[in-house]
């Protein structure tokens, strides 16, 4: 299987660390998502990464379906709970995690490619509290530590380790919970601290 990446994204981090977790080989190719000619745009018509490439198959995105799709191929029931509760509770963590990465990508695509005079500094703090009010949520029922990892804690981790990365600690301050649990989560999590990006 082969997966167009970029290094710092952390929805292909999700990718990774799952396929590492499940020991399935992933063969890695850069992506340029801002090039017109990356064949990344044939493979996948919205231009967004990542996108993996396997055998047989029709490319796949988004992460949440690849995640779906590398625990079929390690014989489901991996970081696809099986008890229906439990599945359902990994998905809304997925989700919730999801949504803090697209918040946060969206507040450094600002930065990145507006130019200062077109900014909209009330945008970017409606997408900021939407990390910090989910971040809090995720505070007050943070998910059991020393548990196998689920698509929802790898798209957690993954969600923290982007905004450690983009935004700043500051939002480990007053969130403990979170903190512990990623420290456990990290420890006990090769294929996650393997991907970690490189220093922005
Ligand atoms: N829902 C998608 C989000 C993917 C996404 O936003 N990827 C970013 C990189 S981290 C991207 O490709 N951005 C380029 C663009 O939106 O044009 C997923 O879960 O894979």
């Amino acid at each position: 299987m082969r997966l167009r990446y970029s290094l710092t994204s952390p929805f292909a981090r999700k990718v990774r660390t799952a396929a590492g977790h499940l020991g399935l080989p992933l063969e890695l190719e850069l992506a340029d998502t801002l090039s017109d000619t990356d064949t990344l745009l044939v493979q996948n018509p919205l231009g967004k990464l990542p996108v993996l490439l396997d055998e047989g198959q029709k490319p796949l995105f988004d992460s949440p379906v690849i995640l779906a799709y590398l625990d079929h191929k390690a014989g489901g029931g991996r970081i696809v709970p099986v008890d229906p509760e439990a599945k359902f509770a990994s998905m809304r963590l997925e989700a919730l995690a999801d949504g803090i990465m697209d918040a946060a990508l969206l507040v450094f695509y600002e930065s990145r490619f507006r130019p200062e005079e077109r900014r909209h500094p009330d945008w970017v703090a409606r997408q900021r509290a939407k990390i910090d009010r989910t971040l809090t949520a995720l505070e007050a029922e943070p998910p059991a530590s020393g548990a196998e990892p689920t698509t929802g804690t790898i798209a957690l981790a993954c969600a923290l380790g982007y905004v450690d990365l983009r935004l700043g600690d500051d939002w480990q301050a007053d969130r403990p919970k979170l903190v512990a649990w990623l420290a456990d989560f990290t420890a006990r999590t090769p294929a996650y601290r393997d991907t970690a990006p490189p220093p922005a």
